[in-house]
């Protein structure tokens, strides 16, 4: 039987802005558990809940303090349960998000190794070095160094990320042994897989200059397989920043034993000048967003999987992105559609199926994230204009994501009866829940009619990609499997243009305009989208 994750969509919980029950502004599990029936309407499988462990919260929860026990803000152990479990009620699978490259610097392990307890000193990568002299180059993804100075212990200690997140030693086997317990613990709670934070870092040689890839990257994700996921049904989804469709089926392929998919982000550096940061901003090509996202279809061998996505937690909301907010329902659908007809795992990021856009500031008191603010000073203080600095936060930063999600016109928004940890999109009259589950037209019902062709449809799965020679803003491929063929095409512009169809049409199966597609020569309008199915050659 096929795998349950290559059929399924999963949907994205970041659940400090999911829902509030308790009125601390603070969204949390019970709240999760309240708008489980929405879900389930949409018609999602599995929900990648982003990390809910306990955390100092200095990369909302990316710091984890405590594997195996809840963040109190966001409930219990047994609210953690009861959500497993209601979820498993309709058959919607939780994810949880383990962050095991590093840990806080408030977890127990760290402590112990700051106080000098060689066990734990062990447990993460501390190197000799002067005060004024780091033992090499190697900057954090946060900003600055990647090493941090111990006077007490005339050490420095790495860390990819905030100075707050220690790097895990992955080649201590007693680190290894308690990720695998923690994983075990909660394969025991009956969750139903796990997203792995950053991944491909495990492997790293600080001392080499080697951070992504390293030599043992493989060998322990199979070392993982072997003691926690062999023999299960356990989904795993490791994040993969580097990888190419040559080196994912290393990690997917299933005689290599490791993860079920990779999630990359290729189409996602595309808005960046290359070689840059991503703050460095540059137009989106879309011949070049065609290229990268055809050659994950094509070049991908068949027993390899990846996932699917325009939005996550880091990344700004789809569109003001690469859609067009004069044009949400249009531009939304337009996307939605593209991506979801391709082969892969599709994830939704919370709010994108009802169109949530960007939160635009105007100062830097207003951000919330490490990263954006880190960027800010550093670059105020190389005499950078504010002014373009906040350009770049506002296109490209992570608070854009994190806005609370709005399920109602309420003060705000329904996600809360108190002000909000961070504050709602001023929007969010017109941009709701309530009011897409009210309009047939919404976005909404797009992906909802979107996830249930995949269940029903084994050509989204297996059909093979053509990408059809056009127009630059048209982007249109064919699927074919057993005879069957079909076309989607979208019109990725606010103009109308011309579009010939390669064959004739058999049916229309979805079109973002309701309408139905007979002639071989269309007028496409503003971001029209469509999939029909093709006559056959022979036919
Ligand atoms: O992100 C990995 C990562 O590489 C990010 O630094 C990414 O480059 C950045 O967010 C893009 O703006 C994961 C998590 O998804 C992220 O939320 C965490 O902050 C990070 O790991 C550290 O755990
Ligand atoms: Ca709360």
């Amino acid at each position: 039987m096929e795998k349950w994750w290559k059929k399924s969509v999963f949907y994205q919980i970041y659940p400090r802005s999911f829902q509030d029950s308790n009125k601390d502004g603070i969204g949390d599990l019970p709240g999760i558990i309240k708008r489980l029936p929405y879900l389930k309407k949409l018609g999602i499988k599995g929900i990648w809940l982003s990390p809910v462990f306990k955390s100092p919260n200095v990369d909302n929860g990316y710091d984890v303090s405590d594997y195996c026990s809840i963040m109190p803000e966001f409930g219990t152990m047994r609210d953690m349960e009861q959500l497993i479990n209601e979820a498993k009620k309709l058959n919607i699978r939780i994810i949880m998000d383990l962050v095991l490259n590093h840990t806080s610097n408030e977890h127990i392990w760290f402590k112990k190794a700051l106080a000098g307890d060689k066990k734990y000193k062990n447990y993460y990568i501390f190197k000799d070095g002067s005060k004024d002299y780091a033992p090499n180059d190697i900057k954090s993804f946060f900003g600055g160094s990647a090493w941090e100075y111990v006077p007490t212990l005339k050490q420095y200690y790495f860390h990819l990320f905030a100075k707050e997140q220690p790097d895990l030693n992955w080649d201590n086997p007693q680190v290894r042994e308690e990720a695998w317990n923690i994983m075990r613990f909660w394969k025991e709670k009956g969750v139903g897989g796990f997203r792995l934070d950053v991944i491909e870092l495990i492997g790293k040689v600080p001392e080499d200059l080697i951070i992504g890839d390293g030599p043992m990257l493989h060998p322990y994700l199979q070392e993982m397989h072997e003691n926690v996921l062999k023999g299960t049904d356990l989904v795993t989804i490791g994040e993969t920043g580097s990888v190419t469709p040559l080196t994912a089926p290393l990690y997917t392929s299933p005689n290599r034993q490791e993860l079920s998919m990779v999630f990359q982000f290729q189409h996602m550096a595309l808005d960046e000048i290359a070689g840059k940061s991503k703050w460095d901003l540059k137009d989106l090509n879309i011949t070049e967003l065609k290229t990268v996202l055809s050659k994950w279809q094509t070049d991908l061998p068949m027993d390899a999987w990846n996932s699917l996505f325009w939005s996550n937690h880091d990344q700004p909301r789809i569109l003001s992105r690469w859609g067009d907010e004069d044009y949400p329902e249009q531009s939304g659908k337009m996307l939605a559609i593209l991506i979801h007809m391709m082969r892969g795992t599709p994830f939704i990021y919370q709010g994108e199926e009802i169109g949530m856009v960007n939160q635009n500031i105007d100062d830097v008191s207003e951000l919330n994230d490490l990263e954006s603010i880190n960027f800010y000073n550093e670059q105020v203080a190389l005499g950078k204009s504010k002014k373009d600095i906040l350009v770049s936060i506002n296109t490209k930063g992570r608070d854009n994501a994190r806005t609370p999600m709005q399920w109602s016109e309420d003060k705000f928004a329904g996600f809360s009866d108190v002000k909000p940890w961070y504050p709602v999109n001023k929007n969010l009259k017109k941009i709701n829940v309530a009011a897409a589950l009210k309009d047939p037209n919404s976005i909404f019902y797009t992906y909802q009619k979107l996830i249930q062709l995949r269940n029903e449809n084994n050509i989204i799965l297996y059909g093979t990609y053509t990408l059809l020679h056009t127009e630059e803003t048209i982007f249109a491929y064919t699927r074919e499997y057993n005879e069957e063929e079909w076309l989607v095409c979208g019109n990725f512009s606010n103009k109308s243009q011309k579009f010939v169809l390669p064959k004739a049409v058999k049916k229309t199966i979805l079109s973002n305009y309701n309408k139905i597609y007979n002639d071989k020569l269309l007028t496409l309008e503003p971001y029209e989208t469509f999939v029909v199915s093709l006559v056959a050659n022979k036919e």
